[in-house]
């Protein structure tokens, strides 16, 4: 099984060198691929230092800040096209803990299409939270659940293994969605095609260093898209059966 971690980063120059040396520790056999779209604290020349330093690390360098969906769409298709069995997302600020990854890509190996690490299931959590992100996030899950019902309980985590077949099936380079939109239309996705998704208990824990980059207009843009994707459901839903 080759496996492969993709890591979109925007100034996190403070996180980068531990994050690897983390990754590298808990997944040795796993390569890493960062994403880096210019980040004007010079993360992008850190994380060329270090790959070549430990090698295992390729550095996508963008020309500037695109989004967490399109950094995602451009790293899932290069580790698509290079083959990987399995490709993990993941953030660089340690919210997401590298020792979960190997747990992440067993249970692909043991018939899981897809994997999250979520925050909403028994054995799971958030800490250090701001109690508005904390809301947010969960009330933002309740919210997608009511409308999708797609049976995930944490459908906005980015801490994710996928089985490259059905990555490759999915086809998320067709995806439009800049934040957590982009995670919520690949679970989406995933079940509409018939996937098997499961999900792993994770503890998300607030970054020390470095800031968040998620501004209203992405959250804006994720309650949009799910609201459309949930009147869009409805009506296909209700079709066929006016047919009958
Ligand atoms: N390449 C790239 N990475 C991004 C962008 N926005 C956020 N990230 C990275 O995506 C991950 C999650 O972002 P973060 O701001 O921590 O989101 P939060 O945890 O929801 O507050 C981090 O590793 C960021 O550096 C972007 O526009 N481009
Ligand atoms: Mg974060």
């Amino acid at each position: 099984m080759r496996s492969v971690i993709v890591a979109p980063t925007y100034n996190e120059r403070e996180n980068i060198e531990p994050f690897l040396r983390a990754v590298r520790l808990a997944v040795p056999e796993a390569d890493v691929l960062i994403v880096d779209d210019n980040s004007p604290d010079g993360t992008g020349a850190v994380a060329d230092h270090l790959a070549s330093e430990q090698g295992q690390i390729k550095v996508l360098h963008r020309p500037g800040k695109q989004g967490l969906g399109s950094a995602y769409r451009e790293g899932f298709s290069i580790a698509l096209a290079e083959g990987y069995d399995v490709v993990v997302s993941m953030d660089c600020d340690f919210s997401h803990d590298p020792e979960v990854i190997a747990s992440l890509i067993t249970a692909t190996c043991e018939g899981d299409d897809a994997v999250i690490g979520s925050r909403y299931i028994p054995g799971g959590g958030t800490v250090d939270w701001p109690t508005h992100r904390r809301l947010l996030s969960r009330w933002g899950n309740r919210y997608v659940g009511l409308l999708l019902g797609l049976g995930v309980h944490d459908c906005t985590s980015g801490f994710r293994a996928y089985r490259s077949v059905a990555l490759r099936d999915i086809d998320p380079m067709s995806t439009t969605a800049e934040g957590y939109a982009f995670l919520t239309e690949l679970v989406r996705r995933l079940t509409n095609h018939g996937y098997k998704v499961g999900e792993v208990p994770i503890t998300f824990r607030d970054r020390e260093r470095g800031t968040s980059k998620m501004s209203s207009r992405i959250i804006i843009e994720s309650m949009l898209l799910v609201t459309r994707w949930g009147i869009s459901d409805l009506i296909h839903r209700r079709r066929p059966r006016r047919v009958r």
